[in-house]
């Protein structure tokens, strides 16, 4: 049986041994749903980075620049963090380079592992069932806020585990935490995370439609995987 652990925020990292693993990233509000939904509406691939200026620096080579600095698209780019900007005709079969204040950075904590994935509730069964045809242990790695812990990465780890349940052993607290809280959620999720410390940051920037699709499960049968440098369908 695969094994699966959850690490809860980024800065954890160094416990973990990642090169034999599969790293699910996630950041439900927004990077990762923001990702996979621009991935299933047809763009080429998208390379992540944690810098900022790395990332402006690549629309000399024909990128489109995409992300956000504390939920805000950054000045000077063409895009910011909200999925339904990816859902745009002109952007099929584009490379974008992106960056956000905790999706990225993440992704770039997890460079090394065996294989790197992305998970959101968009693509949330998709990926489950990725994740049981393949051999890999599983390591869930929310992005949290500046390295503090959040509600509603954890939540989708603990709906991962659910998805993946007679598959996977548990291997500590974390995943069992994560799941027990999915469990008391799902039944409401909007509601669970009324208070949760980013929605109250996203609410302020007036974003309840990004919110409220985020939380939508399986509205995309798509899986992104690292390639060199990329994200890809
Ligand atoms: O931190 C991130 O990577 C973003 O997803 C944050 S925001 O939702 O755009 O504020």
């Amino acid at each position: 049986m695969k094994k699966i652990d959850v690490c809860l925020s980024p800065d954890l990292m160094h416990l973990y041994k990642t090169d034999d693993r599969t790293i699910v990233v996630v950041d439900i509000l927004r990077a990762t749903s923001c990702m996979t939904t621009a991935l299933a509406f047809g763009i080429q691939s998208i390379t992540p980075f944690a810098l900022l200026e790395e990332c402006r620096a690549k629309k000399d080579q024909g990128y489109f620049i995409s992300g956000e600095r504390d939920g805000k698209k950054v000045e000077g780019f063409d895009l910011g963090n909200s999925p339904f900007e990816y859902m745009d005709e002109k952007l099929k079969g584009q490379n974008i380079a992106f960056t956000t204040t905790n999706g990225t950075q993440a992704i770039a904590k997890s460079i090394g592992a065996r294989e790197i994935v992305i998970g959101s509730f968009l693509n949330l069964s998709a990926l489950a069932k990725y994740i049981r045809q393949g051999k890999n242990d599983i390591l869930i790695v929310c992005a949290g806020w500046k390295g503090r812990f959040n509600l509603e990465d954890t939540l989708f780890a603990g709906a991962l585990i659910e998805s993946l349940k007679d598959h996977v052993e548990l291997e500590c607290d974390a995943p069992l935490a994560s799941l027990v809280l999915y469990q008391q959620a799902k039944s409401n999720m909007i509601g669970f995370l009324k208070d949760a410390s980013h929605v109250k940051r996203l609410a302020n920037l007036d974003i309840f439609e990004d919110i409220k699709f985020c939380l939508t499960a399986d509205h995309f049968n798509v899986v992104p995987v690292f390639k060199g440098s990329r994200f890809e369908i």
